[in-house]
């Protein structure tokens, strides 16, 4: 397994629209093991493939307390949605910024596991959250783009700064 490097915000590969995963093969879950590595070891409850630079549709997710509930998302879609709910949110890709999103309470998503095999998933409270986040990424989108024009300069000249700062 290997620890994986995460691109962070406002890296313009973060953008891009991952493409659809097509062969369910040893690559692809060498992937997996390690993009769940980089999370554990981040610490995330969850982790996109375009944060560590590989644009296709999977993610992996762990809300438990233990640490020990991985769960893996291949072409996720979400299929229902319902309520709302408000919640502080954080982004790997965006160190050290936190603020408030609003986003679906309870979820339905439709997804493959790393055999290829569809399955449904309900999810409601932090779990919903954090798989919306992560679809997000898949489509190019960060939490800070749910915030205000003046909000979202604010972040990105911050997380310039430390970045020339870390060179
Ligand atoms: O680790 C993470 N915590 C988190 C907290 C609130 C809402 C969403 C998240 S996801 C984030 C990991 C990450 O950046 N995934 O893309
Ligand atoms: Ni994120």
């Amino acid at each position: 397994m290997a620890l994986l490097g995460i691109l962070t915000y406002p890296d313009p590969r973060l953008l891009e629209l991952s493409q659809a995963v097509e062969q369910f093969d040893a690559e692809l879950h060498r992937l997996l093991d390690d993009m769940a590595e980089t999370m554990y070891q981040a610490p995330g409850v969850g982790l996109a493939a375009p944060q560590v630079n590989v644009h296709r549709r999977l993610i992996v997710v762990d809300v438990s307390e233990q640490r020990d509930a991985l769960q893996e998302f291949i072409n996720p879609e979400l299929v229902a949605t319902d309520g709302s709910q408000e919640c502080e949110e954080g982004c790997l890709s965006v160190p050290g910024i936190y603020a408030n999103v609003t986003r679906a309470e309870h979820i339905r998503v439709r997804a493959r596991n790393r055999h290829g095999e569809a399955f449904e998933h309900e999810a409601s409270g932090l779990e919903a959250v954090c798989i919306q986040h992560e679809i997000d990424h898949l489509d190019g989108k960060v939490f800070v783009d749910y915030l205000s024009p003046l909000k979202q300069e604010r972040i990105r000249k911050k997380l310039q700064k430390q970045a020339r700062q870390s060179m």
